[in-house]
């Protein structure tokens, strides 16, 4: 593939995603962190993980103690006692030395994720039943719809492109393209009911509720393909709205935005009205004529699904 097709391919096809982020079969921890928010979420993790894990043990090994050395057999005559000023006090000034040592990391990380400073790109996703569609207001301002390419097994194995099977449920006819390691401010709305747009990977999870313009950011470590899904129950279809990132190069991007604002409409909808806009895109949408060939193609995708 030439680089000129390669770019042209860029949010298209479905290469593996090499060094993304995937969800795998049986897999027990978290998908390999692709965002500094989510390397934060991993420690904080690992923080919780040994204090709860102590208090575990610590509980366990007491209930057995008092099990057999306070059982009726060994100890026939129990103790009238009621008060222990030395126990009470350890056991209220313990638990909250443990929530502070919790909560000081936890308020860091919650301010952390909540926004950036510096954002080298904004994107408005905006949650539809039961699809997505993303906005660049700061690069040209175009917008698009990003919709399930496959939902069974079948439909995957058909919608194959070079060789490359998409993931079930997984990915979409449009990615969102972003360039590596810069923070990417993220907005979520929602035009019919409460959508919640997670990456895994990105340690993003953020509803998208109608009316409400909410804030968080990412920055993609390393390129490849993140996958995510709508995390907010939504209606019939909400399992068949997933999310896909595709992390390119610098100069990737840039030369995606070139063709991305000639490929897609430009935002119409003044802000504060997504309603209006996405009414009008929902009619085109049932007429099976928004976006060209992709649209045409996923409806197509879409009723075969809903006629089973
Ligand atoms: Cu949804």
């Amino acid at each position: 593939m030439s680089g000129l097709a390669a770019v042209a391919a860029s949010g298209l096809a479905w290469p593996a995603a090499a060094l993304g982020a995937q969800p795998r079969p049986w897999e027990m921890g978290y998908q390999a962190a692709g965002s500094p928010v989510m390397d934060q979420v991993e420690s904080f993790h690992g923080l919780l993980l040994v204090i709860i894990t102590a208090i575990s043990v610590f509980v366990l090994a007491l209930l057995l103690y008092v099990m057999v050395r306070f059982r009726e057999g060994r100890n026939p005559t129990p103790s009238k006692t009621s008060h222990n000023t030395m126990i009470e006090v350890l056991w209220t000034v313990v638990p909250i030395m443990i929530l502070v040592v919790i909560a000081i990391p936890s308020f860091k990380l919650l301010y952390f994720a909540d926004r950036t400073a510096d954002a080298g790109l904004t994107i408005k996703a905006v949650g539809h039943q039961w699809y997505w569609s993303y906005e660049y207001p700061d690069s040209g301002n175009f917008t698009f719809d990003s919709r399930v390419v496959c939902r069974t097994a079948d439909e995957c194995t058909q919608a194959a492109k070079g060789g490359v099977t998409p993931l079930r449920l997984l990915d979409t006819d449009q990615r969102i393209v972003v360039p590596v390691n810069t923070n990417v401010r993220l907005l979520v709305t929602a035009v019919d009911v409460i959508h919640s747009w997670a990456i895994p990977a990105f340690g993003v999870k953020l509803d998208g509720v109608p009316g409400r313009l909410n804030e968080t950011w990412f920055k993609a470590e390393r390129e490849g393909v993140y996958y995510g899904q709508c995390s907010e129950l939504c209606g019939v279809d909400h399992g068949f709205m997933p999310i896909t990132v595709e992390a390119v190069s610098k100069e990737k991007f840039d030369a995606w935005v070139k063709m991305a604002q000639e490929k897609f409409d430009k935002v119409e909808t003044p802000a504060g009205e997504p309603a209006k806009g996405a009414a009008d895109k929902e009619k085109k949408a049932d007429a099976g004529t928004t976006g060209g060939k992709t649209a045409e193609t996923t409806n197509a995708v879409e009723l075969a699904g809903r006629a089973q």
